[in-house]
């Protein structure tokens, strides 16, 4: 029932590619956007002029392709897109050295539990504010799946418990952490299965993001799930797939749904045929991020490169 993945993972990069194309930002900017000295000027000569970013199909790396067309002070900044394990080993060779980066950063992620890192601020907000990591179902499948809907509906974490999560996963799996968790917090799973209608091995086809904080909600999930008689699979896919299957049918639902902004292009375009379950995850955000010792607080403390 899932093979669709395969078929439309080729998609998915000529869509990442169409939005790169899409990212060169233009106009005049005869300012350099800086108006606290020399130091700014420097920091942003010195890490060229380039944000260090994610995978071509996140969310996040199109809210930076907007953040460049959006602030003067980033004119001609270049936006390198690669992936979250490169970015994470250029922004920790960068910390050892002292030196300035500028990353896509979000929360939950064990960087800033790892690194003292701050958010620059966003004063066009254009990285959006505060968001909510939401479940999403396909629409029929409460009428069809009461109990897994029920339970969907239930679970929930904060942002703390997934960072300690994602640190965890440095050094065991994201499934032994998700299982241990699961074992030291069985209270709170009991009340997110009690009085559900059992499973009796009915299926649940969760999609997912494959970053480790949905990798490790997704297989939260599924152990829960698992517990009350569900069988439950798990697939990870580019967002623009995890909201296509589950618009479609293809899927049930997904815990990987970053609103309103991160994935919001992708929710308005299937909005008619998803269902909100729940907000699962209050508090995410995604931004430019930099380590404490940079002497900037702002996207516009940056310095346009041309
Ligand atoms: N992220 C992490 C993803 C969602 C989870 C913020 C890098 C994104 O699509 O941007």
């Amino acid at each position: 029932m899932l093979n669709f993945t395969k078929r439309k993972l080729g998609l998915v990069s000529v869509l990442s590619l169409s939005l790169v194309a899409a990212g060169c930002g233009s106009g005049d900017d005869s300012s350099s956007g800086n108006s606290e000295g020399e130091s700014e000027t420097s920091v942003s000569e010195e890490v060229e002029h380039t944000i260090v970013g994610i995978e071509p199909g996140a969310g996040a790396t199109v809210a930076t392709e907007e953040t460049v067309e959006t602030y003067d002070s980033l004119n001609g900044w270049e936006h390198e897109q690669s992936s979250t394990a490169a970015m994470l080993t250029s922004l920790g060779d960068a910390i050892e050295e002292e030196e300035p980066i500028v990353v896509v950063g979000w929360s939950p992620h064990y960087m800033f539990a790892k690194w003292d890192l701050k958010y620059l601020e966003d004063p066009e907000g254009s990285y959006g504010g505060s968001e909510q990591i939401t479940t999403l179902a396909r629409t029929g499948f409460e009428e069809e799946n009461t109990g897994a809907y029920q339970i969907l509906e239930r679970i929930g974490w904060d942002i703390s418990t997934l960072e300690d999560l994602m640190l965890q996963a440095q050094d065991a799996s994201v499934e032994e952490v998700a299982q241990s968790w699961i074992d030291d917090n069985q209270d709170k799973v009991d009340e997110w299965l009690a009085d559900a209608p059992e499973g009796d091995g009915a299926t649940v086809d969760l999609v997912l993001t494959p970053w480790d904080s949905e990798r490790l909600t997704g297989n939260m999930a599924k152990l829960a799930l698992e517990q009350h008689g569900y069988e439950v699979n798990l697939t990870p896919v580019d967002p623009a797939i995890v909201f296509e299957s589950v618009a479609t049918g293809d899927s049930d639902a997904t815990l990987a749904a970053w609103l309103p902004k991160t994935h919001g292009s992708f929710y308005e375009e299937h909005k008619e045929n998803l269902v909100k379950v729940n907000e699962a995850i209050d508090g995410a955000k995604i931004g430019l991020a930099v380590p404490e010792y940079m002497d900037i607080e702002s996207i516009e403390d940056l310095e346009a490169a041309e």
